[in-house]
């Protein structure tokens, strides 16, 4: 079977569930064809409301290994997730404590020098995240799923115990993360997968279908002053700002603080701290830990936001959903209108939101000429069902389009920055169809 029917929330269990939105059978928003006549299959793409703990979560989980075993999406193509990613290096470095007893585990260590606090990146993709830490001299650990980023990794057995040659190298577990992972994790002899000071989880929480296991796993593996920081689109954001195509088979749950506060307690977990964040349309990154002293006053200040714009009332949803359609009537007309006067419109980011966008809109090759991305591995192919070419850059030069989508509208001031001297005019599908 490629998917399941959820019948009970993640977070609570309840039964108490609600469609709200319903975008029609969608392909996976990751799938790209190498030819235009493969076969794609399509999956309903149906979002639920929980009524007992305000967790929005789509109403079917499709095989991880069907999205994941091979992922196309490479987070250091944005120099913005680069740059954010440093930040967040930085912030950890800032942050690290020695743990109480270190020499427990290395007696041979004079822990006073040698000490660097180390992070294990769930889901670590090309390693955006880690190569940064590395430069700040912290231990580093991967543990991505996807095989198709083995040239950036090192495989674990090449690595002998305590190698020190290790350190230049990011190690990887090619695993998806779970408690059993964990364990394996643990059981390793290499140094810096042990006693993680960090454990970081950039845009994996809403991927993730048994959240309980995960954090039985992230409570397992960080020692007692360790840190667990993940960070994900804030489902305010989806709602305030009509981001309805960050809606995909990927995105099993669209997160609001207060289901995570009630997870983490769970799972022995404490949020102590909440950052909002521009990246990716709109983020929470949450800090936890598993003793903590004092709750820092932005998580009450989230918490009461969230409920003074009505995020925990089923009603939001409902005039949420009302909305979603006004961008399919203008971008359609828009793109329509377009056509007849002979302007080329050409699109920027064969995104996952980009699919869920033009699918759900209709649109396809006659709408749109092609889409350029910069991801190696993207280029050359087709996006699904709407079958628009993927192209590199220079194609804008070649094209000359009149008109860019921003189907990444998330990185509109990079990608605008980058193509200005084109001189084309840019539409922004995003809250509202919009010409800039
Ligand atoms: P982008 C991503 O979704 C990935 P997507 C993931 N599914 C997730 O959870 C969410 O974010 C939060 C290209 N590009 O990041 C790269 C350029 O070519 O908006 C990407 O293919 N040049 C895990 O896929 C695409 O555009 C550039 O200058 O919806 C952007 O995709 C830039 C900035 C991007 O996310
Ligand atoms: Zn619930």
């Amino acid at each position: 079977m490629d998917y399941k029917a959820v019948t009970n929330c993640r977070v609570c269990k309840s039964r108490n569930l609600t469609p709200y939105l319903s975008l029609g059978n969608l392909p996976l928003a990751n799938l790209l064809l190498n030819n235009i006549k493969e076969r794609v299959e399509r999956y309903p793409l149906d979002v639920l409301f929980c009524n007992d703990c305000a967790l929005s979560q789509l109403s079917i989980v499709v095989n991880p290994h069907i999205l994941y075993d091979h992922y196309p999406y490479y987070s250091s193509v944005s120099e913005t997730f680069r740059k954010h990613c440093e930040g967040l290096a930085k912030t950890m470095k800032s942050m690290a404590r020695i743990p109480e007893r270190p020499e427990w585990l290395f007696p041979e260590i004079n822990w006073e020098e040698k000490w660097f606090p180390t992070v294990l990146d769930i889901a670590s993709n090309d390693n955006c995240l880690l190569k940064e830490c590395q430069k700040l001299g912290m231990g580093v650990l991967g543990c991505e799923p996807a095989t198709n980023f083995d040239m950036e990794k090192v495989l674990m057995d090449k690595l002998s115990s305590h190698s020190m040659s290790a350190d230049d190298l990011i190690p990887n577990f090619n695993k998806f993360f779970s408690y059993e992972t964990a364990c394996e994790i643990a059981s390793s002899t290499i140094r810096p997968m042990w006693n993680h000071s960090f454990i970081t989880a950039q845009n994996v929480l809403a991927h993730v279908d048994d959240l309980h296991d995960f954090l039985k796993g992230v409570h397992f593996l960080l020692d007692d002053n360790g840190v667990f920081i993940a960070e994900f689109p804030h489902a305010k954001n989806l709602i305030e700002n009509n981001e309805f195509d960050t809606i995909y088979h990927e995105h099993l749950s669209y997160f609001l603080l207060k289901p995570l506060i009630f997870l983490f307690v769970e799972c022995g977990l404490k949020i102590f701290k909440v950052e909002k964040l521009p990246i990716h349309g709109g983020s929470l990154r949450i800090y936890a830990s598993k003793r903590v002293d004092e709750v820092d006053k932005s998580v009450e200040e989230v918490l009461n936001e969230e409920e003074e714009l009505g995020l925990y009332d089923l009603i939001t949803y409902k005039n949420f959903a009302r909305h979603v359609e006004d961008v399919k009537i203008h971008l359609k007309e828009l793109l329509k209108s377009l056509r007849y006067q002979g302007a080329k419109v050409m699109a920027y980011g064969a995104s996952a939101k980009g699919s869920t966008l033009m699918n759900y809109c209709g649109l396809d090759f006659i709408d749109i000429h092609s889409i350029v991305d910069e991801t190696p591995s993207k280029i050359g192919k087709f996006t699904a069902v709407s079958k628009i070419p993927i192209v590199n850059k220079n194609h804008f030069y070649l094209e000359q389009p009149d008109y860019i989508l921003l189907t990444a509208w998330n990185f509109k001031d990079e990608m605008i920055e980058k193509t200005k001297e084109i001189g084309a005019k840019y539409i922004v599908p995003i809250p509202r169809v919009e010409i800039i």
